[in-house]
C-alpha cells in the first residue's frame, strides 16, 4: 500500500482514542460547552479537562511554564498515560490476579512506582505543548533549548539527581537525525524551509521519559512526519510482554515504508533508518545499561523477546535520503560510561570535570552547555580526554546524506504486569 496523500491514513483508532483522561491542551481548558472536531472527522464534544486526571493539571499553568508540577498536583498522584490491553497469548494477563498484586506491588515501594515516570511524562507534555507554540523560524537553536529547558527545570522543580533533565534537548535540523543541540557560540537560526526534531527528556528519580517529535513549518514534508507517526505507532501497538524485536522492526519498516514525499515535482520513497533504533530504559540510563535491548527500524533476526516490567523507547526515523546515518559534525552530547574500569587519571583538570560529572549527572547524558552552566570553562582537554581514557561516551550528530531530510517520533512505554502503558502519550501525538 503507498499513501500519497500528504494525509497519510488514520492511525488505529485504539491508539487515538486514549483509555484513560485525555491530555488537553490548555486551549481546550474552557471547551466544554464546544464542539471539537476529532480526527475521524465526527464532531464529538470534548470534556471539561478538569474532570478527568489527565489535564485538569494544566488549569494554572503559566506560559513560558514555571508552575512546579507538586502546585498543579497536591495529592502526588499524576495522571496515566495511554493505556493499550495485552492481545494474542497475553489476553490473560488484563484480568489476572496474580499480575493484578504485581501491579499492587509496584505502587508500594516508591522507588518502583509509577508516580515517577508519570510525574515526568506530565512535564513533557506541558513543555512540549508550549514548545509547540512558541518555535518559530528565525530564532536561534541556543533560544530553542534555553526555553525548553528552563521549562522543564521549573515544572520537574529540578533538584540535584533526585529530578531534572533527563537528556540534552535533541535539536537535530534536516538531514541530521539525532544528538545535535547547540554548543557555547552556534549561529545556527531555524529557517522556514527545516525540519526539526525536538527530542526531550525529563526524569524523576532516574525514572527517564524520553519523547520526541517532529516540527515543520511548511506542508512539503507533512508526509514524511506521517509516515514516521504511523511507524511509531505500529511499533507501539506490535510491543508487549513476549514481542520478538525482530518483529517489531518489520512492521515499523512495513509501515514507514508504505509512504512517499513529492518533493519539487519529484516522488522519493520514505525509507526507515536502518542503523538507528528504539531503546531500553533503566534507571539513570537512557541506553538500557548492561542489558539493553534495542528495537532496530526494519525487519530482522533477533529473537529477543520483551519482558514484564520493562521500559521502552519506542521511536522510529524516515528519510527521504539513504536512510542511514553517519556522526557528522562538531559533538555536544556526552555521558558517562556506567561499568567503565577504574582509570587513574594524572590530568587534574579530568579529574575534577570527572567529579562534577559525577555529582550532577552521574550516568545521565549531558551536553557542553550544561558545563558552562555550573561554571566550568576551558575544559575541552578535560572532556576529550575522559573520552579517550574509556571513561566518557561522544555522541555526535548522526546524520544522513546533505540534503536528505529525517523525521522522528517517539514515546516511552511501560510493560507493566497487567497492561501496557504509553507514558508520554498527548493529544498533540
Ligand atoms: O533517541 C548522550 C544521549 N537515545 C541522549 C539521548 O539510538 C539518547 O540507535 C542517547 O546523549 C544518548 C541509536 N544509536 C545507534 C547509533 C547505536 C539512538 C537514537 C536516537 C536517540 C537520541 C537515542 C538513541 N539511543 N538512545 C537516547
Ligand atoms: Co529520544
Amino acid at each position: 500500500m503507498t499513501h500519497s496523500t500528504t494525509t497519510g491514513p488514520a492511525i488505529d483508532a485504539k491508539v487515538d482514542a486514549r483509555v484513560t483522561g485525555a491530555h488537553d491542551d490548555d486551549d481546550d481548558i474552557d471547551d466544554d460547552e464546544q464542539d471539537a472536531t476529532n480526527g475521524d472527522g465526527k464532531k464529538k464534544k470534548k470534556k471539561k479537562a478538569k474532570k478527568k486526571g489527565g489535564s485538569g493539571a494544566k488549569v494554572g499553568q503559566t506560559e513560558p511554564p514555571r508552575v512546579g508540577l507538586s502546585k498543579l498536583f497536591p495529592d502526588g498522584v499524576y495522571p496515566e498515560g495511554e493505556l493499550q490491553e495485552y492481545k494474542d497469548d497475553n489476553i490473560w494477563r488484563t484480568t489476572s490476579e496474580e499480575k493484578r498484586a504485581a501491579e499492587r506491588a509496584a505502587m508500594e515501594d516508591p522507588s518502583l512506582t509509577y508516580q515517577n515516570i508519570r510525574r515526568a511524562a506530565e512535564v513533557h507534555r506541558q513543555v512540549r505543548a508550549y514548545a509547540r507554540k512558541a518555535i518559530r523560524p528565525g530564532m536561534r537553536m541556543m533560544e530553542i533549548a534555553d526555553l525548553i529547558e528552563d521549562g522543564t527545570r521549573a515544572l520537574v522543580e529540578e533538584s540535584g539527581l533526585e529530578s531534572g533533565i533527563g537528556f540534552p534537548t535533541g535539536l537535530s535540523l534536516n538531514n541530521c537525525a539525532a544528538h545535535y543541540t547547540p554548543n557555547a557560540g552556534d549561529t545556527i537560526v531555524l529557517q522556514k524551509e527545516d525540519v526539526l526534531k525536538v527530542d526531550i527528556g525529563v526524569h524523576v528519580n532516574g525514572r527517564i521519559c524520553d519523547s520526541a517529535f517532529t516540527l515543520t513549518f511548511e506542508p512539503t514534508y507533512n508526509n514524511l512526519l506521517e509516515a514516521v507517526k504511523a511507524a511509531t505507532n505500529a511499533g507501539i501497538r506490535e510491543a508487549g510482554i513476549d514481542a520478538r524485536l525482530g518483529e517489531i522492526g518489520a512492521i515499523i519498516q512495513e509501515t514507514m515504508e508504505s509512504y512517499e514525499v513529492e518533493v519539487g515535482g519529484k516522488v522519493l520513497p520514505v525509507k526507515s533508518i536502518e542503523n538507528l533504533s528504539g531503546h531500553t530504559i533503566v534507571p539513570y540510563m537512557i541506553h538500557g545499561g548492561d542489558r539493553g535491548k534495542s528495537v532496530l527500524l526494519v525487519k530482522n533476526n533477533d529473537q529477543t523477546r520483551m519482558e514484564e516490567g520493562e521500559y521502552y523507547a519506542i521511536e522510529t526515523f524516515g528519510s527521504t535520503g539513504r536512510g542511514r546515518v553517519v556522526e557528522s559534525g562538531d559533538c555536544s552530547h556526552y555521558a558517562k560510561i556506567y561499568n567503565a574500569p577504574h582509570t587513574p587519571l594524572r590530568l587534574q583538570t579530568a579529574k575534577s570535570l570527572l567529579k562534577t560529572i559525577n555529582k550532577h549527572f552521574d550516568t545521565l547524558p549531558f551536553c557542553r552547555r550544561y558545563l558552562d552552566r555550573l561554571g566550568e570553562s576551558k575544559y575541552l582537554l578535560a572532556l576529550n580526554h575522559l573520552v579517550a581514557q574509556g571513561i566518557v561516551q561522544d555522541y555526535p550528530p548522526l546524520c544522513d546524506q546533505r540534503g536528505a531530510m529525517t523525521a522522528q517520533f517517539e514515546h516511552t512505554i511501560l510493560l507493566r504486569p497487567t497492561v501496557k502503558e504509553v507514558i508520554s502519550r498527548g493529544n498533540d501525538y
